[in-house]
């Protein structure tokens, strides 16, 4: 058993290089020509099943046009050319508002990041383009970074529950599957919870995830008492000598009290054997809902107490804005982002591999 190990300081080689695929599209750097200018292109080169697709660089046929890709997916890094030998003015800052707000970032992350942007600018000369977007990487960086907590496995207590909470198909039961080969992989022993009993489906797709990375799982019958799953497989996983419980749950809707109470009482439940239980309660965001997003994990912060949030589907529509609204909205530290359905599409959350993804520019040598 590793002691102290920190699965989430590593981020993979490659892994960032991907996100910044999926969110610039194949070429990183924006083409600034007037007519690749994203707002005179047509509406071609969008992938109409974005998350079906195994890997834009596996895709077969000719690749689109490097400026139509960049127009479906480029948003962030289109706002900066406005910088480049102008004063930062109203009407600079309203272009910047525009492009950010259309990146998922709300309304008041974006008046917070013009006004840090436009502090940089006035304080050093922002000559080419490159000067513009290391500006907003700066600042975009300053904003991620306090929230770029990792998730550490202390050596003990035993079993570490990590609760898995959310909305329907934000992504929780193949958060569970990834994070626990993650953590299999680092040596520790693993055990699944079942806690998803609402549809008999869900207990199966846990199975598999299970099968997949040959860790056990603890389940009962659909319909049964989730909070009574989770305290079967805590004790089994306590008597088996298991370092980490991953407990699935039911997708619910953040607004339904009578759903929020059944977390509480899973909650509670698991308390009767630790009281320090759960050691990280644990959400997972689709990015791709936006500001919708935001607003799930404030509310289920509010009823149950967030410690950690894993951001999925930043390949599938997800703008990336939205950790940006969080970072500043919401005192939660984000562990994981997750671009595709596999095992290996999921990383550690990293502030400055993240800001310069956004911009599509190369993070500064460490
Ligand atoms: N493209 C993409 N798809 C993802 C990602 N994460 C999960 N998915 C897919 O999203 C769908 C829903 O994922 P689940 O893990 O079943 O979501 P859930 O939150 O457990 O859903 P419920 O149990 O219904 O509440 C599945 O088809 C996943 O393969 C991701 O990062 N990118
Ligand atoms: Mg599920």
């Amino acid at each position: 058993m590793p002691a102290d190990t920190n699965p989430g300081t590593r981020s993979r080689p490659g892994f960032f290089a991907r996100l910044k695929e999926r969110l610039l599209g194949p070429e990183v750097r924006p083409d600034t020509r007037p007519e690749a200018r994203p707002d005179t292109q047509p509406e071609a080169g969008r992938d109409p099943h974005p998350g079906e697709r195994a890997s834009p660089a596996s895709a077969s046929g000719p690749a689109p046009a490097p400026a139509a890709s960049k127009q479906a997916r480029f948003t962030l890094g289109t706002a900066l050319d406005w910088l480049v030998g102008r004063k930062f003015d109203e009407q600079t800052a309203n272009e910047l508002e525009t492009h950010l707000l259309g990146a998922d970032v709300s309304q008041t992350t974006a008046a917070d990041i013009i006004r840090r942007v436009r502090k940089q600018a006035g304080s050093r000369n922002v000559a080419t383009i490159d000067d513009a977007r290391q500006v907003l990487r700066e600042v975009l960086t300053e904003i991620l970074e306090p929230r770029a907590q990792p998730l550490v496995i202390p050596a003990s207590p035993r079993p570490f529950v990590i609760l898995m909470v959310g909305v329907n198909g934000s992504g929780k039961t193949t958060t569970i599957g990834k994070l626990a080969r993650r953590l299999k992989d680092d040596g520790f022993k693993v055990m699944l919870a079942a806690g998803d009993t609402f549809r008999a489906a869900a207990i199966e797709q846990l199975q598999v995830w299970g099968e997949r990375n040959d860790v056990p799982v603890v389940a009962q019958q659909a319909g049964a008492d989730p909070a009574a799953v989770v305290y079967d497989a805590f004790e089994a996983a306590r008597a088996r000598g298991y370092d980490v419980l991953l407990a699935d749950t039911a997708g619910r809707l953040q607004n339904k009290a009578h759903l929020m109470q059944e977390l509480q009482k899973v909650v509670r439940v698991i308390r009767r054997l630790d009281p320090t239980a759960p050691h990280e309660t644990m959400i997972v965001l689709d990015a791709s809902l936006g500001q919708n997003a935001v607003m799930q994990a404030k509310q289920f912060h509010a009823a149950i107490g967030l410690t950690g949030i894993t951001m999925t589907k930043l390949d599938a529509g997800g703008k990336g804005g939205v950790l940006l609204t969080l970072a500043s909205e919401l005192p939660v530290p984000v562990r994981f982002i997750g671009i595709g359905e596999q095992a290996a599409d999921m990383d550690v959350f990293d502030a400055v591999e993240f800001a310069a993804a956004l911009t599509g520019t190369t993070p500064p040598a460490a």
